[in-house]
């Protein structure tokens, strides 16, 4: 199947872009979904090609493993676990059950405390010992952090509750910057774990509790754990009725709708946050019954595997023209590469083609002043996905606005017509130049085309966009998952580096010989050793 599509896309190659456009083509090769448009007309791929990815997704038996997922089987296998996180945001009702138990009383009772708690700290009436909390710190890192320190930035318009902030990194000048600014009286951190056990997140939290008990008479009163393990929270000394649990069918990097996403909920309230599950339930229904051709996530996801697997193209990046989705990106890069970065299939086999591809971004227009560069001019082709809202927030500041999509636009139209050398002799026939350095400097000014992008455009980012966005990607990954055959549940490839680096540190300190280390390694600890004064 594979071998098909890839002698497709060699010829589809040879055809380029442009030429495919006929009447039609840009909305037949778009999908919308309840306000989102998603074009990928500007990329090679024809209706024959479209029809044989779709078969690929029917014979990889994509829609019976989203019905499993949607209705809590087992989908993650290798950790024997259901994949439910669209449960924490099914807010039509229903039931869904797993192992014989319907999980969605829980799911709303949580949901309802973290309402009941986020408005008492947004109104003052849970307050810190100096007073009302004006600062809340979300301490957490990978999956317990990328989902809300994108989402917080992305709906800064909609934020009217305490400031936020995010502590990830080990690295104590992460936590000391972050401390450093702020009132410890008037400070709410949350302790983002779903293990409660992992060394950066328990790391920052000490020192949080050692900041705040130098400061105030109850620092623990100041705490509030997310987490699946409440006795952990406990053991901790966090009161019960600020620890928020979830269940181990959420999966890290899947888990904002939840308690993990307590820190936007704070941010921008009960209100906006059930619009952002809005958002997203909408996709998941969308996903759930759309049929093929007009199923968004189905499409992005088939858009995706052509570029990677057919075409070859091993990257793809990542362009919001929204300077408030500056974390997108790095969110992207976790939720698509950790779940589909495996080279072994679910049936334990080594994959026979590369898993899914490296995922970059960042902003437009900064990017084209940087890395665009290679995009437009580079010897590999790299699919751009752009997105852009068809208005900002800042009414009075609608000339940057426009100036942003005319960029946006401008991006993906450079890149499928690009510019042949005849019109770049022209301009350099125009600009001066004659024989043999104008066809020198002519060379350099051409554009190869016919480099694919696809756009997703909405009205205007809000909560609940960002929700349908979010899903979108979910599933997206999901599907590209099903067709490659790997669990993109799992994450055992973060694994051994956490190990070695507990028994690295008491050879670090000195605690523990070096015997067994290789070359490279001892001559970097022996360099530690000597230089940290
Ligand atoms: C996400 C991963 C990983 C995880 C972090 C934090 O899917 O599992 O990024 O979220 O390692 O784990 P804890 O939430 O358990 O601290």
């Amino acid at each position: 199947m594979w071998r098909d599509l890839k002698a497709m896309a060699e010829k589809a190659r040879a055809k380029g872009i442009a030429p495919l456009f006929g009447a039609g083509r840009a909305a037949d090769f778009s999908v919308q979904a309840n306000g989102l448009l998603l074009d990928y007309s500007k990329t090679t791929i024809d209706a024959q090609a479209r029809a044989a990815l779709i078969a690929l997704s029917e014979a990889r038996g994509v829609f019976q493993r989203r019905e499993a997922m949607f209705t809590g089987a087992p989908i993650n296998e290798t950790e024997g676990r259901a994949v439910l996180h669209t449960a924490l945001r099914t807010l039509s009702g229903g039931s869904i059950m797993v192992d014989g138990k319907d999980v969605m009383p829980g799911v709303m009772e949580t949901l309802a405390r973290m309402k009941s708690f986020a408005g008492m700290v947004r109104s003052g009436a849970y307050r810190g010992a100096g007073g009302a909390f004006t600062d809340v710190i979300n301490i957490g890192i990978g999956g317990s952090h990328l989902g809300p320190e994108m989402a917080v930035r992305a709906l800064a318009p909609y934020a009217d509750g305490p400031r936020c902030h995010f502590v990830s990194n080990v690295d104590g000048a992460d936590i000391a910057d972050t401390l450093a600014r702020l009132d410890p009286a008037r400070t709410l951190i949350l302790v983002a774990s779903k293990t409660f056990t992992t060394t950066e997140t328990m790391t920052n939290a000490a020192t949080a509790f050692r900041w705040l008990e130098d400061a105030v008479d109850t620092p623990g009163a100041q705490f509030v754990a997310l987490s699946c393990e409440a006795d952990k929270a406990a053991e901790w000394g966090i009161d019960a009725s600020r620890v928020f649990g979830f269940e181990d069918w959420v999966g890290g990097r899947y888990s904002i709708w939840g308690p993990i996403g307590l820190s936007l909920m704070i941010a921008i309230g009960a209100d906006g946050f059930t619009d952002f599950l809005r958002g997203a339930e909408a996709m998941d229904t969308h996903f759930r019954t759309a049929p093929p051709t007009e199923n968004m996530p189905l499409m992005l996801a088939l858009v995706g595997l052509w570029h990677s697997h057919a075409c070859g193209h091993a990257t793809r990046a990542v362009l919001p023209y929204d300077q408030r989705l500056g974390r997108l990106p790095a969110y992207l890069q976790q939720l698509e590469m950790e779940s589909n970065g495996k080279s072994v299939a679910m049936d334990g086999r080594s994959l026979a083609y590369p898993s899914g591809p490296v995922v970059w971004g960042e902003p437009g227009t900064n990017g084209q002043h940087a890395f665009y560069q290679l995009i437009h001019q580079g010897t590999a082709v790299i699919p751009c996905e752009f997105l852009v809202a068809a208005r900002g927030h800042e009414d009075d500041l609608a000339h940057h606005h426009e100036l942003l999509v005319a960029n946006c636009l401008a991006q993906s139209e450079a890149l499928m017509r690009g510019r042949d050398l005849e019109t770049a002799r022209a301009l350099m026939r125009e600009a001066g130049y004659r024989g043999a350095e104008l066809e020198r400097q002519a060379r350099h000014r051409v554009f190869p085309g016919a480099r694919p992008s696809t756009t997703l455009i909405f009205d205007m980012m809000s909560p609940y966009r960002l929700g349908q966005i979010i899903a979108l990607y979910e599933h997206r990954v999901f599907v590209e998952g099903v067709i490659l055959g790997v669990n993109s549940f799992d994450q055992w490839g973060v694994e051994l580096g956490k190990e070695l680096a507990k028994a690295l540190q008491p050879v670090l300190d000195g605690t523990a010989p070096l015997n067994g280390k290789d070359g490279s390694t001892r001559q970097l600890i022996t360099f530690v050793q000597s230089n940290r004064g």
